[in-house]
């Protein structure tokens, strides 16, 4: 006797070899042409589906659960998950699941990429040689702020946070603080080298703030106007975290007006789009939500994604669960 499979949706376009596990399992309805849906072509594309795989863009939220009542789980491929709305998921019993780990070192990688190319003014530079403005050497030309054995200060202190505080503190001499919803324990601190401090302090103190944190309503906007002034003339403010997190437009005055040195952003309020302020500012280096792109660690996230659906749906028990909905 044939069993019929249980549907899923992938939102986007995907490694093939993820596609060609889901279909051991499932009937996929794949996006290969990586349609951008709105949420009204979403809903649609979600009906008969028992789960679907999300990239962190796609809104689960009670207007579409209550459009899809025959949802049972939504699998991002991303460690932030401020796109599902969790209470609402756990409510119609939707099991809810993200991509942690996976990306933890890469995404380090990337944060200390994007703190480097800003202190020492390396995208900058590269359109002034580009553009053919560079006829002679001079002692100054795009000196920077020095990286190794100065403070670094990292708000928002999970697994990501505590894989760039190794980096700092153990590969540039950097002294590490942080700022975390709660304090991690002696042991972890001690691995990390990293030094417990209040969220103003870390502002006042760190050379470089490195924004960690997840995006939740209440850390919309925790680096605005107030918090940017209280930050050293000389410091540089890297967000790899959410957009929203940091006042995109205060920053760019802040950046504009020389109020600190300079940014590194690879998140936005309202991405794609980026704040035409900050497009216009030099001190500040733009990469789009990059983080975690390398194809190892991307293929390693869409697995986990495809995992969760084929442990949820199949074996009855997701991997990496951020909800305990009453039907799981
Ligand atoms: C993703 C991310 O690439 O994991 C996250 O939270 O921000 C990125 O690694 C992005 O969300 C798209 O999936």
């Amino acid at each position: 006797m044939t069993q019929i499979k249980p549907a899923v949706l992938v939102a986007r376009a995907i490694f093939p070899e993820v596609l060609d596990k889901l279909r051991q399992h499932f009937d996929v309805t794949s996006n290969d042409g990586d349609e951008l849906w709105s949420p009204q072509e979403f809903a649609q594309k979600l009906q008969g589906k028992a789960g679907v795989l999300t990239t962190g863009a796609e809104r689960v939220g009670p207007e579409l659960l209550a459009a899809c009542p025959e949802l049972r789980i939504a699998a991002n491929m991303a460690v932030g998950y401020n796109n599902f709305d969790i209470a609402a998921m756990t409510a119609r019993g939707v099991q809810a699941t993200n991509a942690p780990d996976v990306l933890t070192e890469t995404t380090a990688d990337f944060g200390f990429a994007l703190l480097m190319a800003t202190a020492r003014r390396i995208a900058e530079s590269e359109h002034y040689l580009r553009a053919g403005k560079w006829t002679r050497w001079s002692y100054d030309m795009f000196a920077g702020a020095e990286v190794h054995g100065s403070t670094l200060g990292i708000l928002g202190m999970g697994r990501i946070g505590q894989a760039i505080a190794r980096r700092g503190a153990l590969g540039f001499g950097m002294k590490v603080i942080y700022h975390n919803r709660s304090r991690l324990d002696a042991a972890t601190e001690a691995a990390c080298q990293a030094r417990y401090v209040s969220k103003d302090e870390l502002l006042q103190t760190a050379d470089h703030v490195m924004l960690v944190l997840p995006y939740t309503p209440d850390n919309h906007h925790t680096i605005g106007a107030a918090d940017i002034a209280r930050m050293k003339p000389t410091a540089t403010l890297i967000n790899i975290a959410r957009g929203g997190i940091v006042d995109d437009a205060a920053l760019a005055q802040a950046l504009r007006e020389q109020r600190i040195a300079a940014a590194g952003l690879d998140v936005f309020e309202g991405e794609p789009k980026v704040h035409p302020d900050l497009l216009t500012v030099p001190n500040v280096v733009l990469t789009p939500h990059i983080a975690s792109a390398t194809l190892p660690t991307r293929l390693a996230m869409a697995m986990l994604a495809a995992d969760n659906l084929i442990g949820y749906l199949i074996e009855g028990k997701a991997l990496t669960p951020l909800n305990h909905p009453a039907s799981a």
